[in-house]
């Protein structure tokens, strides 16, 4: 089965330009306690290199693009980010890292849970671990 789980949000357009509305349990599949987004990452820099003991995220690159990997353990599997009305669900302990960020890349996530940094495992071979356990 693959790590990419993607959502498609359907766009809300009219003659104005296009809209769209993402919502608890309708068109993000948990409730959102908490959004943040990336934004002026700088040219060659990667982020993320840390899995999440137990938040479930959606991200959406509103503006520009840029490219995910994601990893089990098992198999690593990368997607590109370059439309607002596709979202990216990771929901499982899964190592992530965000690269090739276009210069106007603005990336939205939303978390079932409040900042918690006991939730991250930042250590790839703690990661690794955990998978085990
Ligand atoms: C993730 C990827 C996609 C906070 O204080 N509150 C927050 O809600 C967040 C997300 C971060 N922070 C602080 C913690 C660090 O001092 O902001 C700083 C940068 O966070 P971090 O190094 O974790 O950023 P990324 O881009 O590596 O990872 C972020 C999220 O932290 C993470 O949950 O899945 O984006």
């Amino acid at each position: 089965m693959s790590l990419i789980k993607t959502i498609n949000f359907p766009p809300l357009g009219d003659d104005r330009g296009s809209l769209v509305a993402l919502e608890s349990f309708k068109t993000v599949p948990f409730e959102i306690k908490r959004v943040y987004y990336i934004f002026g990452t700088k040219e060659g820099v990667a982020r993320g290199f840390h899995a999440h003991k137990s938040i479930k995220q959606v991200m959406v690159c509103v503006t520009g693009s840029c490219n995910i990997l994601l990893d089990n353990g098992l198999k690593r599997e990368e997607v590109l980010l370059d439309s607002p009305t596709k979202g990216l669900l990771i929901e499982d302990l899964i190592w992530r890292e965000m690269h090739s960020f276009s210069p106007d890349c603005v990336l939205i996530i939303l978390a079932n849970e409040y900042y918690k940094e006991n939730d991250y495992i930042r250590d790839y071979q703690e990661f690794l671990s955990a998978i085990k356990n």
